[in-house]
């Protein structure tokens, strides 16, 4: 089942772990990267030296390959992207903006690059300026979402640079149906987060990933899409909130407010009621806790046997 992508990274599986902002550390990372995939650590706001004891973390774990995310729209987004160089990090993916400027030092110190992209152009732009892969990431993904589906973005993001570069497909993918849908739409691997959130070695407070395990198909919704930040995220009081708030034309100052810390609140205290539990729509479909290795080793031999029951249909 090797791809292109598997060459580029040097691994056994095509699958990134998503970055999630709080949640994946050097230990998710780690086992993610040893079961033979690309574990993420998520470098949204973490200070400098707590990223490199993580980065440590997941260097203890496993002599491969592992990644680390800068999230362009955070403060430390510079830090980080220093700091993976100074690390030898040998896959950095980026979120929420144009990794542009930090391109160039990134592969003169052979990082493999790979930005998230919500659109064709903005696929096209991160491929000109020097991405070696791209993640085309649907709104059906948790978190900071775009406005396109999987199924419409994927095939057209692969005309527009699947033969410069390998795409990977995301959002409401955590089986093996959805990989084999993703190679079917022209993608040379998958990213996962929500399936990763109900891992072993995920440490999220256990609220949240009982949240998620019970999550039924129509439990996420879209806020914030008046402040130009739109986050998909489990349907609570905090979500109720911010949605009845934009629906009154308030000004975003006045709703943004909930959302500060409120991430934090979800992940460590476990507020289900007011902490921001962000999730894919697919979380209807993570219904076990498993280990890393154990989610890897299953949707790629599901993968295998959806695609032998199936492809006599064509
Ligand atoms: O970044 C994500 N998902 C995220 S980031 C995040 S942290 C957060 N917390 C609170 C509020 C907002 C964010 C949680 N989830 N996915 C990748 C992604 N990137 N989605 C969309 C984009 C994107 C958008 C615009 C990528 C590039 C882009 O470029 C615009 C430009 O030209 O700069």
């Amino acid at each position: 089942m090797s791809t292109r992508f598997c060459e580029l990274v040097g691994v056994e599986y095509p699958v990134i772990q998503g970055a999630m902002a709080r949640i994946s550390d050097g230990r998710l990372a780690g086992a993610v990267s040893e079961a033979g995939g690309i574990g993420i650590i998520a470098g949204m706001n973490v200070p400098t030296d707590i990223l490199r004891e993580q980065i440590r973390i997941a260097k203890s774990i496993t002599k491969k390959p592992f990644g680390v995310n800068v999230m362009l729209m955070a403060d430390n987004a510079e830090e980080v992207a220093k700091l993976v160089i100074e690390e030898g990090v040998k896959v950095v993916t980026t979120g929420a903006g144009s990794p542009g400027k930090f391109i160039q030092a990134w592969k003169e110190a052979g990082v493999v690059v790979i930005p998230v992209v919500p659109s064709v152009a903005i696929a096209k732009m991160m491929v000109r300026a020097g991405a070696d892969a791209v993640v085309a990431e649907g709104t059906e993904s948790g978190g900071h979402v775009g406005e396109l589906t999987t199924m419409a973005l994927v095939p057209q993001v692969v005309d527009a640079v699947g033969d410069k570069v390998p795409v990977l497909a995301a959002g409401g993918i955590a089986d093996g149906r959805g990989i084999c849908a993703a190679y079917m739409l022209g993608a040379d691997g998958v990213q996962m987060g929500t399936r990763f959130l109900s891992a072993k070695e995920c440490n999220i407070h256990p609220n949240y990933k009982a949240k998620i395990l019970a999550a039924k198909d129509i439990d996420t919704v879209v806020t914030g899409k008046h402040t130009g930040h739109p986050v998909r995220v489990i349907k609570n009081k905090l979500a109720r909130t911010m949605i009845e708030l934009e629906k009154r034309g308030a000004a975003p100052e006045e709703y943004e407010q909930f959302g500060v810390g409120a991430l934090r609140k979800a992940v460590e205290e476990g507020d289900m009621d007011y902490g921001s539990v962000m999730s894919g729509q697919i979380a209807g479909l993570v219904n076990k806790e498993q280990t890393c290795k154990e989610i890897i080793e299953e949707i790629f031999t599901e993968a295998k046997e959806v695609y032998e029951s199936r492809k006599a249909l064509i």
